[in-house]
């Protein structure tokens, strides 16, 4: 029975789905801090929950019976840099409670890293597994305090806890919010609505992404594996390619010949975008727990305007 706190985000409202298919609906909890007005994930369980309130997060997981939870509620890469001190505590607070509370319940735990927890001294190409992590923005500094506490967790609790340092993930059910890789997904929205996308990201810099099925079905993979075969565990590196916001407007324009793209650089979010690796290395998920994603940069393009289109027009 699996607790999902921050349910109603990117990541979390179409992992609420599809692990209610897998597991069925009413052993799935979604949480989120604002209600469900947008019904995504009111087909089942669904809480109000602070993840700030721990004590309160335990007593849900305990009502539940939950023996997994999987920890997504925090600021992304953006909101977190013009609100570090807020993204401090929501971040490592929320994530010490998810901690706390899989300890108490015994349960197995899910928290997300990210490609974020890199900075500008790791190696930009083929960006190891195991490297250096001297980030140089607070989500970076949350998700590397992140990635420590949860190995912490494991070495002297014994928590089977687990995670996956993500790229930019690209979706069409929830747009995200106040990250640095987003503009990879308002590109499709805007390419279906006025066929022309102003990117904050300059030409030329390249960041890794996958499509959320391939992230779905990375930590489902890996929350199935066994655990006695992980030599890593809270920061796996997953990728499934390496683009520039040129080539994903070229890879729209095969779609839609007549979309253009300008490009209007934020500093701010260009500024974290070059302090990441620009294409990492995946072969310890690859070799642990057979990470293997379907989609590469033509064929997401394919389904993200096919389904596009049918939510927008
Ligand atoms: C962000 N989408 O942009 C998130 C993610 C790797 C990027 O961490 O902040």
């Amino acid at each position: 029975r699996i607790m999902i706190t921050g349910a109603l985000g990117q990541i979390g409202s179409e992992l609420t789905l599809h692990l209610r298919d897998l597991y069925g609906t009413e052993n799935v909890l979604a949480t989120d801090i604002k209600s469900d007005e947008s019904k995504t994930t009111t087909d089942g369980p669904f809480q109000i929950l602070d993840v700030l309130d721990g004590k309160t997060m335990v007593e849900v997981g305990r009502k539940f019976r939950a023996d997994s939870i999987i920890h997504l509620a925090a600021l992304l890469s953006a909101t977190a840099e013009n609100n570090p001190v807020f993204a401090w505590n929501l971040n490592m607070g929320g994530l010490l409670n998810a901690l706390e509370t899989a300890k108490e319940l015994g349960a197995q735990f899910f928290a997300p890293s990210s490609i974020g927890a890199f900075g500008p001294s790791t190696p930009k190409e083929g960006t190891p597994q195991d490297t250096i992590q001297r980030p140089t923005t607070m989500y970076g500094v949350n998700k590397v305090a992140g990635e420590l506490l949860a190995d912490y967790y494991f070495h002297r609790y014994g928590v089977d806890t687990r995670g996956l340092r993500f790229p930019g993930l690209i979706s069409y059910q929830t747009p995200p919010g106040g990250g640095t890789t987003d503009y990879a997904v308002e590109i499709y929205y805007e390419a279906i609505k006025h066929r022309t996308y102003t990117s904050y990201i300059a030409k030329g810099t390249y960041l890794d992404m996958m499509y959320m099925p391939d992230a779905l079905e990375a930590m489902i993979l890996l929350m199935e594996t066994d655990g006695g075969k992980l030599k890593h565990r809270n920061a796996f590196n997953v990728t499934a390619m390496s683009v520039a916001p040129e080539d994903v407007a070229s890879a729209i324009q095969k779609e839609l010949p007549d979309f253009t793209i300008k490009y209007e650089v934020d500093p701010m979010r260009q500024q974290i975008a070059e302090s990441w690796p620009n294409q990492i290395d995946a072969t310890a998920a690859k070799e642990e727990w057979g990470f293997n994603p379907k989609f590469n940069l033509d064929e997401m393009t394919k389904d993200m305007i096919m389904k596009l289109s049918n939510k927008l027009l």
